[in-house]
């Protein structure tokens, strides 16, 4: 049994998580619409692996016999001014993550709910990478101002970034369901 004020809030984490996939599936798109094709493969990925972390907080209520409410996305923002400004809202997004997840560790200490204390400190230690990364990424824009050749060449590092293996989200894995 895991107590119901902490199982509420891994429900709304869910949510959290799969907004955090929806948006960065919207950033892939104005990505593409600005021909930066790395970028928006980069937030591709990035989508892939908000859907796992939700997945990770569904499995947890699911193990303590718990049953998973799924909950109304927002709506999003789809437009950016540029992007530099959509990797800083990256950033922020990412800052707010942080702090639920802060917050599922206060619930559960004050719950006395010590089962989940792993699983929550997995996801402390990710947001660390987390906000690592949008940050350096959004630092990085900020420096180079307007020159297009820097954002090209950031565009094409982030193109590397490889899916996880069996992503439905990586091009060639639907390519060969179809
Ligand atoms: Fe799930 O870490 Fe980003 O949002």
């Amino acid at each position: 049994m895991i107590p119901k004020k902490l199982a509420q809030a891994i429900n709304e984490q869910i949510k959290n998580e799969m907004e955090s996939a929806y948006i960065y599936l919207s950033m892939a798109a104005y990505f593409h619409s600005q021909s930066l094709d790395g970028m928006a493969h980069w937030m591709r990925c990035q989508a892939h692996e908000e859907t796992i972390h939700a997945m990770k907080f569904m499995d947890h209520l699911t193990d303590r016999n718990e049953k998973v409410t799924l909950l109304n996305l927002a709506q999003l923002k789809t437009q950016w001014s540029s992007p530099a400004e959509a990797w800083k809202d990256a950033y922020a997004h990412e800052q707010f993550i942080t702090s639920k997840i802060n917050d599922l560790t206060t619930i559960a200490r004050q719950e006395k709910d010590y089962q989940s204390e792993p699983m929550l400190a997995w996801f402390t230690s990710e947001q660390i990478e987390e906000e690592a990364t949008s940050s350096k990424i959004a630092g990085e824009l900020e420096m180079v101002g307007d020159s297009k050749t820097a954002l090209l060449m950031l565009d094409r590092e982030l193109a590397a970034r490889v899916f996880p293996a069996g992503s439905p989200f990586d091009p060639a894995a639907y390519a060969q369901a179809t």
